[in-house]
């Protein structure tokens, strides 16, 4: 969702930069935004603290988890239709309209909020809650569950993602993967699109033809 659906995960990143800044006196440094794309608020946390060589208790790490989630929420008071990435409307409303079915698997607990204020909710047939994943991205979990919920084998399905988590997360749940972004963030992908605004169907299914029918 934060990268492909809308224009969130800047945001994310901003949120952690002003935790660091506000808690700890500390920059951030631009490639950690990578390295946090994609995994869950606590994952995402881990790695941000380990950078910091800073180590907090349980409970001080959940005020901070919340903190940050406070941070990125204020920051989207404004969120509205127009942060819908460019062509993503159309594209999903063709697979609608192709009969394919779609589930968002976001490691955002913001999910259902964003879809909501985007207006992209109703052309989403399952929501997987993050929260109920034991094993966040990189792990397979949260992509296997969005498939189960679409009653769908993942040789059937295809994954969008902005990140190397995402694109591990499906090429470990076997599901074909399409990325979004440049090369040094997902040329791991089976299909990579610069921006969402390049994303072509024809190619898609293309790429997930070829694949199954080798599988
Ligand atoms: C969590 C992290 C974010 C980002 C998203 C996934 O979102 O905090 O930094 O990695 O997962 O795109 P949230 O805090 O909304 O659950």
């Amino acid at each position: 969702m934060d990268g492909v659906l809308a224009d969130t995960a800047s945001l994310h990143f901003k949120a952690w930069r002003k935790l660091a800044k506000e808690n700890f006196g500390r920059s951030l440094p631009d490639e950690l935004e990578n390295k946090t794309r994609g995994i869950s608020r606590s994952d995402s946390l881990s790695v941000i603290l380990d950078y910091l060589e800073i180590t907090v208790s349980k409970a001080k790490f959940h005020r901070l988890a919340e903190e940050k989630n406070q941070i990125y929420r204020n920051f989207l008071t404004d969120l509205s239709p127009d942060e819908v990435l460019p062509g993503m409307r159309d594209f999903i409303t063709d697979l609608r309209k192709k009969g394919i079915l779609t589930a968002l698997a976001s490691a955002s607990q913001n999910g259902p909020f964003i879809l909501e204020r985007t207006g992209l909710s109703k052309y989403f047939n399952a929501i997987v809650d993050p929260s109920k994943i034991e094993a966040g991205k990189p792990a397979p979990d949260i992509y296997l569950a969005a498939t189960a919920a679409l009653e769908l084998s993942p040789k059937e399905c295809v994954g969008f993602e902005d990140a190397v988590s995402g694109i591990q997360s499906l090429k470990a749940a076997g599901i074909v993967s399409v990325g979004i972004g440049s090369d040094h963030e997902v040329g791991q992908a089976d299909l990579r699109f610069s921006s969402t605004g390049d994303i072509n169907f024809d190619d898609v299914e293309e790429i997930w033809a070829e694949i199954t029918n080798n599988a």
